[in-house]
């Protein structure tokens, strides 16, 4: 699998967006990017992943811009641990979380912990006492606060738990919970391990690390869920039949999601929210 340029199908601003990263593999592919209405979307699994002829890996992201070639994002981050979160802030910066101990950007990351690839930790579970090992297992944004969610229950505030399904806010060095998805349909044995918020229209993006079912909605680790304050769950994207088709048993572990045009200033000319 070689390395070639940023593919033509991308602009100038995906420099702007992923300038910090170390390579990227086109392969086409018949695109059906989840129609929510996004310019594009990532994803991450944990597990290599076979595209049209590529094999995506569990540390890298596969961008699907709906031209019909989809990007496989390389770090070259040193001993490719698993990337289980991964966010652009709208603020600036790319946030990566890790399923296990690792080093990037220069420094040790924990799992608990999230790190921006220009930023330093925007996240320090031990700095806040959390108990070590603990696992940031996905992570977004609203506001300017992070979102996240653990791998394990976790007490956030004397008397207040966030299960691992649960989503949690942090803003200004204090943890509350965001929502509480056991109290909207989610089953508790449950673990959420993906999420993306889009603010703009208020609509939660998220997968969970096995199979279930709410109401009457069944889903598998590798779907994408959406919930919207409201109007309930819908389905948002099968893992085993869109574009980044996951083996059976494999899990979705990361997504973001690029609003679609006209809404991210970039046709002003408005680059700010893009920049690293
Ligand atoms: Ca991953
Ligand atoms: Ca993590
Ligand atoms: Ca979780
Ligand atoms: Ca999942």
């Amino acid at each position: 699998m070689s390395l070639i340029p940023t593919p033509a199908t991308t602009t100038g601003w995906w420099n702007v967006v992923l300038g910090l990263l170390a390579g990227v593999v086109g392969l086409a592919s018949t695109s059906t990017a989840f129609a929510e209405g996004f310019e594009m979307t990532v994803l991450s699994a944990d597990v290599s992943a076979l595209i049209a002829g590529g094999v995506a890996e569990d540390e890298h992201l596969v961008i699907d811009d709906g031209s019909g070639v989809l990007n496989i994002f390389l770090f070259g981050f040193p001993d490719a641990r698993d990337v289980d979160g991964y966010h652009q802030s709208a603020v600036g910066g790319h946030w990566f979380t890790f399923d296990s101990t690792t080093s990037a950007f220069g420094q040790v990351v924990e799992p608990g912990d999230v790190i921006s690839a220009t930023a330093g930790l925007r996240f320090d579970a031990s700095a806040l006492g959390l108990a070590r090992g603990v696992d940031v297992d996905a992570v977004s944004e609203f506001a300017g606060d992070m979102l996240l969610s653990f791998s394990t229950a976790v007490e956030l505030t004397p008397g207040q738990v966030a299960d691992d399904e649960d989503v949690v806010r942090y803003g200004a060095g204090t943890l509350h919970l965001q929502l509480d998805l056991s109290a909207i349909g989610v089953p508790p044995n449950l673990d959420l391990d993906a999420l993306h918020l889009d603010e703009e229209r208020g609509v939660y993006y998220l997968s969970f690390d096995g199979p279930g079912q709410i109401a009457s909605l069944r889903f598998e680790g590798s779907d994408l869920l959406a919930y919207e304050p409201g109007a309930g769950w819908r389905m948002a994207r099968r893992g085993r039949d869109a574009t980044l088709p996951l083996p059976r048993g494999a899990d979705l572990d990361g997504v973001f999601a690029i609003p679609g045009l006209f809404s991210d200033g970039f046709e002003t000319g408005d680059l700010s929210r893009w920049a690293p």
